[in-house]
């Protein structure tokens, strides 16, 4: 008989869980964290920001979630995921995963705290130094793009995601005026844009040859085509990229069928990343075992937490892709704080995005992380390092706001 006492820290008794909460916040933006108490006092942290439908996750979370959580033990993180999951009839899908991901992460955060371990460790260990990241440049044209560009140079960062305004089209995906910045959900109901895929064609690759005029070979470029484009389209701008040496170009069409990768694949060497919006490692599986893709971006919080994706990184390691987790500003600090604690330990690790949060977000989750020289690095607290200071929280109310939508010149609804 196996001692079912031992199979964690602490005693079974101290690891009860004896309550849960959702916290809603909007320190400049909407972010929604899951807080697991355990009998012992220690308690862990999970991020459930769904952008644009935050409080679907949060009335999951309190209503289907929270109910069955009273009375666990907090050291069974693999029964509860399996709970969560495959014992409820209803699977998968966005809210369910990032509602089952916040569980996990808090479970995992508290266990690195009764073992007294930062997560890497309970991962496995360090695996590298420190963690790339790419940071978010945009500009009007692609003089100001370039000269974002340099200005993360300058900062130490050695890879960088290039987004330009597109002549004709008002409010580009991707494109800011702020520093640093980037915050597509801007108002209450769907800010509508306009979507032009031939004057976009027609941009990018002369960007791409302007910043590889001005920046030189060496620093890493990525793009982001937030799934505008047909597989054609894409195969084609994916060709037209090659003398540029891209990093990675992203989402480059919808990926809900895989049979479009197999198009661009046919026709162009650029290295693919795709998988920000998937929430199962059933969704990866045919891209990665047709090797279609070189980057997953699926990350922590909206794929069902940390168990969840070491297994599509698993996955993707056996087909020789590698990570690339979404890293934008509404993932919250404790998803990047649990991301980089990943990042450090998985093998096959590829790059991570990062964007830096506002000073006001920063304050309400205090943090142990830190950018160095175009790396970030985790922190060596028990945990996944991320904290969050309630009262601070309490001052900032949920401020409804959806993402954009794009329709073509002529009114037809087109993908975001
Ligand atoms: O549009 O995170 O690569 N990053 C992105 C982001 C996404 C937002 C959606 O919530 O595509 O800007
Ligand atoms: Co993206």
């Amino acid at each position: 008989m196996v001692d079912m006492q031992t199979d964690s820290p602490g005693s079974e008794r101290d690891r009860r869980i004896v309550a849960a909460r959702v916290i809603v916040t909007s320190p400049g933006r909407n972010f929604v964290s899951l807080l697991i108490e355990t009998r012992s006092g220690i308690s862990g942290l999970g991020d459930a920001t769904l952008n644009g439908r935050e409080l679907a996750v949060a009335a999951y979370l309190e209503h289907h979630v929270i109910p069955n959580l009273i009375g666990r033990d907090a050291g069974r993180i693999e029964d509860t995921w399996q709970f969560l999951y495959r014992g409820a009839y209803w699977r998968r899908g966005p809210v369910t995963m990032t509602a089952i991901a916040a569980v996990d992460v808090a479970l995992w955060d508290i266990l690195g705290k009764m073992a007294g371990l930062p997560l890497y460790r309970l991962l496995g260990g360090r695996s590298r130094e420190g963690v790339l990241v790419y940071g978010h440049a945009s500009g009007r044209d692609p003089e100001e793009t370039s000269a974002e560009v340099g200005r993360f140079a300058a900062q130490g960062y050695r890879a960088v995601r290039a987004q330009c305004g597109v002549p004709g089209l008002a409010k580009p995906y991707g494109v800011t005026r702020m520093k640093n910045a980037y915050e597509p959900a801007e108002s209450e109901l769907p800010l509508e844009t306009l979507w032009s895929t031939p004057a976009y064609l027609d941009m990018v690759p002369r960007l791409f040859e302007r910043l590889r005029a001005d920046h030189g070979r060496e620093i890493e470029l990525l793009h982001d085509a937030h799934h505008r484009l047909t597989p054609i389209e894409a195969a084609r701008l994916a060709r037209d990229l090659e003398p540029f040496r891209l990093f990675w170009l992203e989402d480059a069409t919808p990926a809900e069928n895989p049979d479009g990768f197999e198009l661009i694949r046919r026709h162009s060497v650029t290295p693919l990343a795709v998988g920000e919006v998937f929430n199962s490692v059933w969704d990866c599986r045919a891209l990665l075992e047709r090797q279609l893709i070189d980057y997953i971006r699926t990350t922590i919080v909206h794929a069902g937490g940390i168990s969840h994706v070491r297994r599509i990184a698993d996955l993707a390691a056996l087909h020789r892709a590698r990570t690339g987790f979404h890293g934008a500003t509404d993932l919250s600090p404790i998803t990047l704080g649990a991301a980089l604690h990943f990042d450090t330990w998985v093998p096959n690790f590829g790059i991570q995005e990062y964007m830096q949060h506002t000073q006001e977000t920063d304050a309400v989750f205090p943090h142990d992380y830190t950018l160095r020289e175009g790396y970030l690095h985790c922190g060596e607290s028990p945990g996944h390092g991320v904290s969050l200071d309630e009262r601070l929280a309490a001052r900032y109310p949920y401020n409804p706001r959806q993402l954009p939508i794009a329709r073509l010149t002529d009114g037809t609804m087109w993908d975001w």
